[in-house]
């Protein structure tokens, strides 16, 4: 069964009707949400205004994955490299959560929708890691979609830290090296838990994973749009989809 899904996507030559399949929905889908300054600079605009305008858009997102039927959807927030910013800028990155969850928390509730954040939280404020914890706790037994936020993420430190807690075990004698598999090192990264991502998404034109769930996209497909983050609606979701139904998955081997 086919169903017909009309997507304006903004071409000069009118609208183009986008055919999703029911049956082939990526279940997890992750977005490296790139181009809020971009955006923010083109208008003439302060940087702040652009990660404002990308909240925004990730709310869209949301709806329009959580109405697809999409299972996970992972949002790359802010990096682990993300501190070389200047003091002003992090400081209002870190209020975002904060409001985001304000203001969306009860609609999320209704929608079923469950948070889950992925990073080293430690080193976040104590407001920004409040507002997200609260989140977290009212929503884990929600069964809908699952929002995870990559936040003080770096796929590097995801996979040292668990290469050291994994050689700890050896040294204690509770792990054997043969019992080292891609399963364990999959239950043992921060994404444990959700299966890898079928679709990646990366907005503003750069074409680089930046180290980005690099041991959970190895047979992702990639999807790469020159749109600014915060110009991003449902219509680039559906033509996300469209093109990774189109794409054959062979996983190396044969159909
Ligand atoms: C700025 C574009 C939502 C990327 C989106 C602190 C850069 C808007 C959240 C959020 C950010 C995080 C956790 C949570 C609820 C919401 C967010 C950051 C940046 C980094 F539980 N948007 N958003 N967090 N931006």
């Amino acid at each position: 069964m086919i169903k017909r899904v009309q997507a304006w996507l903004g071409r000069k030559d009118g609208q183009q009707p986008v055919e999703i399949s029911p049956d082939n929905i990526p279940r997890h889908v992750a977005i490296i949400m790139d181009g809020n300054g971009r955006w923010a600079k083109s208008r003439g605009l302060p940087r702040i205004v652009g990660h404002q305008n990308g909240m925004k858009a990730v709310k869209r997102a949301t709806i329009a994955a959580n109405d697809l039927g999409v299972e996970f959807l992972t949002m790359y927030a802010f990096s682990t490299e993300n501190w070389k910013r200047p003091k002003d800028e992090v400081d209002f990155l870190m209020k975002l959560p904060v409001e985001f969850l304000a203001l969306e928390l009860d609609e999320l509730i209704e929608k079923n929708v469950q948070v889950r954040v992925m990073g080293d939280a430690d080193a976040l404020p104590a407001h920004t890691r409040k507002a997200m914890e609260e989140a977290v706790a009212r929503t884990q037994d929600n069964t809908g979609l699952v929002l995870n936020f990559a936040l003080n993420y770096g796929a590097r430190k995801e996979i040292e830290d668990c290469m050291r807690s994994m050689g700890e075990d050896i040294r204690a004698g509770v792990l054997s090296p043969e019992e080292i598999t891609s399963e364990l090192i999959d239950s043992r990264l921060l994404s444990g838990g959700l299966p890898d991502p079928d679709l990646l998404i990366r907005t503003s034109g750069e074409m680089r994973l930046s180290n980005f769930m690099l041991w959970q996209v190895a047979y992702s497909e990639l999807w790469f749009t020159d749109i600014y983050w915060p110009e991003f609606d449902k219509t680039h979701l559906l033509q996300a989809v469209a093109e990774y139904q189109r794409r054959s998955r062979r996983y190396g081997g044969l159909k």
